[in-house]
């Protein structure tokens, strides 16, 4: 028997699942880490917890399956994708990432339009200028922190980061790639016209490989301290995105995902790159040869309950419940609408529909009536509705599909699914495997391994979908109502958060 692994270095925790070659989940270990915030609006990361959370489940993963270090063929890594970790010429890290969802650069993504152009930038690169995308971080550094600019050496994105530590080679793959907006979408290669215009040197940017390529056997070193083996083959990965998308069977025209982790997306592949002229949804190569996806992002997804779970659950104090269930159960009591209660999951900006940093969270409506049941469900409720945002702005684009599929932790609750499937007024299939991100970067590691024929054969074998999930009538005429509400909350704040920002 041989075994593959997966890992994905999220922005709550890092999880690593070791496979057999049937498919299979082995062992699997996971580590938890928070991310810190300065200042309002900011988002780092230490990378270093990074590569000691993967080194710690890969050591893990070994002591717990017994097997021999020589059967595991291959790994790849995906991860939270857009972070901006700088190395010194001695390759050591910098500072702490600026990461996905860090909205301090609104000044450098107005930059980033003067010296690129609105236009070059869409049909380029795909998208309008990000303040989540990695370009507009590297020109805050450079404005703000020009002596880290000038010790930078290597600009990496999170999962690269690990890849380097795993293998010594500085790479990327197109699709992580594509999130910072210096790759040219079409040749699936840096742009060189871009990084000229940003000033930013091509050396200090990994080489790009499609996501599935071998870019080499890990070191000597990292094999002592995970305990694989050094023969062991490491994929170029892919951001979790696409890499989720893979773990779902999303590889082909006709069915969209949703993972719902921190950030909530729904994701579509597509044959050739395809661009919502508003910028309102983001367009980038697929984790598959020859292929591209569209996605919407809402930020504020997993992120908003994490958030309230630990202001209003105190999960420190009470470390034997399990928070989730309680949540669960404490929403399942509320009414449809939290009677009156609701949610803008823009906690930390938002992207689509409404591509608007200066945006945040807001609880409408409270009333005495309001249990801290009614907040849970209206910030279910609230991310559901910004889905069926995102999913009006795909349809109106021409993504069609006959399948909404769904992973990440969100999927597991039976409440925020309904509500997901009555939002949305479309059946949601479930995956069995939740964590689909890691079992894509297994099936690209099996494919590249040669055990696998393609990675559509591998997908065939070992995704599963599910039962659906199906809303009621009743229920989805009511979400109409408040899908109306909901939308013109923001309309009428949109004014209102850039006020609060310049106060
Ligand atoms: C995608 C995005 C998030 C992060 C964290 O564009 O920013 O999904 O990758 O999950």
């Amino acid at each position: 028997m041989v075994f593959f692994i997966g890992i994905d270095v999220g922005t709550s925790n890092t999880k690593a699942i070791l496979f057999d070659q049937e498919g299979n989940e082995v062992v699997s270990s996971q580590r938890y880490y928070s991310f810190s915030q300065p200042q309002p609006g900011y988002a780092e990361q230490d990378p270093e917890i990074w590569w000691q959370s993967v080194s710690e489940c890969l050591h893990e993963l070994m002591q717990k399956s017994q097997i021999s270090s020589e059967s595991v063929l291959g790994l790849g890594v995906t991860g939270q994708m857009h972070g901006l970790v700088m190395l010194d010429k001695e390759d050591k890290v910098l500072c702490d990432s600026i990461l996905w969802c860090d909205q301090r650069t609104i000044a450098e993504a107005a930059m980033l339009d003067r010296l690129v152009g609105k236009e070059t930038l869409l049909s380029v690169t795909g998208n309008p200028a990000l303040t989540g995308f990695t370009a507009a971080k590297i020109l805050w550094v450079k404005t703000h922190k020009p002596e880290l600019w000038e010790r930078c050496q290597k600009i990496m994105l999170p999962k690269d980061y690990i890849n380097y530590k795993l293998t010594n080679i500085h790479t990327t793959d197109v699709s992580d790639a594509s999130g910072t907006q210096l790759l040219d979408l079409t040749t699936r290669d840096w742009s060189e016209p871009i990084l000229n215009q940003l000033a930013i040197p091509k050396k200090r940017l990994g080489k790009v490989f499609e996501s599935g390529d071998v870019v080499g056997p890990m070191t000597k070193e990292a094999s002592q301290i995970t305990g694989l083996s050094p023969k062991t083959i490491v994929i170029a990965g892919a951001g979790d995105q696409a890499a989720a998308a893979i773990g779902n069977g999303i590889v082909k025209p006709g069915l969209i995902s949703l993972n719902l982790g921190s950030s909530g997306v729904l994701f579509a592949t597509t044959k050739t790159p395809v661009y919502d002229p508003q910028g309102r949804i983001h367009t980038l190569c697929h984790a598959v040869k020859d292929t591209w996806h569209v996605m919407a992002v809402t930020q504020g997804a997993g992120l908003s309950l994490k958030w309230f779970a630990e202001q209003f659950y105190h999960p420190d104090t009470n470390p034997a419940v399990d928070i989730n269930k309680l949540i669960d159960n404490e929403v399942e009591k509320t009414p449809l609408g939290a009677s009156g209660l609701v949610f803008l999951p823009y906690l930390m900006g938002e992207r689509s529909p409404h591509l608007d940093p200066y945006a945040r969270g807001v609880f409408f409506g409270i009333a005495p009536i309001h249990t801290r049941g009614h907040f849970s469900r209206a910030i279910m409720e609230g991310v559901a509705l910004s889905f069926k945002d995102c999913l009006s702005v795909m349809t109106g684009i021409g993504i069609h599909s006959d399948e909404i599929r769904m992973s990440g932790g969100g999927a597991n609750s039976s409440i925020w699914t309904t509500i997901i499937a009555n939002c949305l007024k479309r059946p949601i299939r479930i995956m069995k495997e939740k964590e689909a991100g890691v079992r894509g970067m297994a099936i690209l590691a099996m494919a590249a391994s040669g055990t696998e024929p393609s990675i559509e054969d591998a997908i065939k074998r070992f995704v599963h979908p599910g039962s659906s999930v199906v809303g009621e009538a009743d229920d989805m005429e009511q979400y109409e109502k408040y899908y109306r509400l909901y939308q013109s909350i923001y309309r009428s704040l949109k004014e209102t958060f850039v006020l609060a920002h310049e106060s």
